[in-house]
């Protein structure tokens, strides 16, 4: 089965607490202070693997955790870093947060690893915070969260050349001449219902990679068909192979078909209108493509567009189709990532909130991972860390934001496990 998009979680490991210790040992009094420093979490990361050609994994795994960093330990001790998850995609994948429609990442080179979600650093041991004023510190760092993300996985297909065309134009039946792709030819439209990837080699030393998706007709960007669904693997493409059946077999004229099919690109994406093509004139072996050749040559020609006309089931001018687009390509640019130029990206407009205030009659309520963390490596028995603590609420916004909600002297907090009342 040919899956090009799936959703999924991911979630990066959190950064370990550092921990409040003192220096033990017998017969020495009153050590200092060696609580070790919490490990970094895990970071989530994406790598592509060239012998993937779908997100079908996706369908069934649909969540990612990578391994929390360690607590600190006493003696200085640093926990064990979490380890890093990497999640194997194929090439052309491209990886968005879902909830902002941002790109994340776009995966193209074999090989190439990137970071997505990172690791939560872990926190500072007490041993960090002993001054000359504070030598029994009381308290440590927690560590921070790692980073999450529900992203939207979606593959683009990485072939130099896309095939488009009506259905039963013949696209299929020309990948199937000119590389080892074998796709289903039929004399019905819509037989080809995925896309397919064949390397073309032309001469020594030479190819490129050609696809050919599902036929698109009148309509597609209404959805009419099988719609724009595949289109998404020829936007990639540096160049677009547009089939026409000249012999109008299915009763179609292939002038009208040139440019309807024309026309819906451009409803997709101006962007691919523009895209260079080069047209194919099939099925030039039949009594009626002879007869429509010139008449089409004429009109297409006059658009600026190079026309081949070709026997794609006889193998006719296809060979020097083939060199003509090899040509071509050596003059177009690489294909870029998307990550810059595409047109889509929305930026993120505010950061995560560390966390959410909301009111039971006169309690509010704090929560949120960071603040959780906050109070889980509170020492509320010991007044520096108490006062670590206090600093925390008001440098990160949490006093702002209850002075906002129209708090009140003697209203009550609660944060987790800990409760208090509110004095200004
Ligand atoms: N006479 C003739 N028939 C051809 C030629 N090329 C393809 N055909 C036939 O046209 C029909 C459709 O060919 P396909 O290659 O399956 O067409 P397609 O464009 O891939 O069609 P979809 O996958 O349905 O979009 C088949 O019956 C082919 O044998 C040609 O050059 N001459
Ligand atoms: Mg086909």
């Amino acid at each position: 089965m040919f899956v090009d998009r799936a959703k999924i979680k991911i979630k990066a490991g959190d950064g370990g607490n550092g921990i409040v210790s003192f220096h033990r040992e017998k017969y020495v009094a009153a050590g200092g202070p060696d609580g070790g420093d919490g490990g970094k979490g895990g970071d989530i990361i994406f790598e592509v693997d060239e012998g993937l050609r779908t997100l079908i994994d996706f369908r069934y795994k649909r969540k990612y955790i990578a391994e929390s960093g360690q607590h600190g330990g006493p003696a200085r001790r640093t926990g064990r870093s979490g380890r890093n998850l990497v999640i194997k995609v194929p090439p052309g994948t491209l990886i968005k947060d879902a909830e902002t429609g941002r790109i994340l990442a776009d995966m193209v080179e074999p090989g190439q690893r990137t970071v997505v979600a990172k690791g939560g650093k872990g926190g500072a041991g007490n041993q960090h915070f002993a001054t000359s004023t504070r030598q029994v510190p009381n308290f440590a760092k927690p560590g921070d969260p790692g980073e999450e993300y529900m992203v939207e996985l979606e593959l683009k297909l990485i072939a130099d050349v896309g095939l488009v065309g009506f259905p039963n134009a013949g696209k299929s039946t020309i990948l199937s001449m000119v590389s080892a792709a074998r796709p289903k030819i039929a004399d019905y439209p819509f037989t080809t219902l995925e896309p397919n990837l064949g390397v073309v080699r032309v001469g020594e030393g030479t190819s490129f990679l050609m696809a050919d998706i599902p036929g698109l007709i009148e309509g597609a960007h209404q959805g009419v068909g099988l719609g724009f669904d595949f289109l998404r693997h020829v936007e990639r493409n540096r160049l677009l192979l547009h089939v026409v059946d000249v012999a109008g077999v299915d009763g179609r004229d292939p002038v009208d078909d040139f440019e309807k099919i024309n026309e819906e690109l451009r409803l997709y994406s101006p962007k691919l209108a523009e895209r260079p093509q080069v047209v194919a004139a099939n099925k030039i072996d039949l009594p009626q493509g002879q007869e429509n050749l010139d008449r089409f040559r004429d009109a297409v020609e006059k658009k600026g567009y190079k026309v081949f006309p070709i026997s794609a089931a006889s193998n006719n001018g296809v060979t020097e189709l083939m060199q003509y687009i090899a040509e071509q390509l050596r003059e177009l640019p690489e294909a870029v990532p998307l990550t810059d130029a595409y047109e889509e990206v929305v930026y993120r407009t505010e950061e995560e909130e560390p966390f959410t205030i909301r009111k039971e009659g006169n309690v509010y309520i704090v929560e949120g991972n960071w603040i959780r963390k906050v109070v889980g490596s509170t020492n509320f028995d010991a007044y520096e860390s108490l006062q670590y603590f206090q600093r925390s609420l008001r440098t990160k916004g949490v006093i702002d934001a209850l002075e906002n909600m129209g708090i009140n002297e003697g209203d009550t907090v609660r944060i987790y496990d800990i409760e208090f009342e509110y004095m200004r």
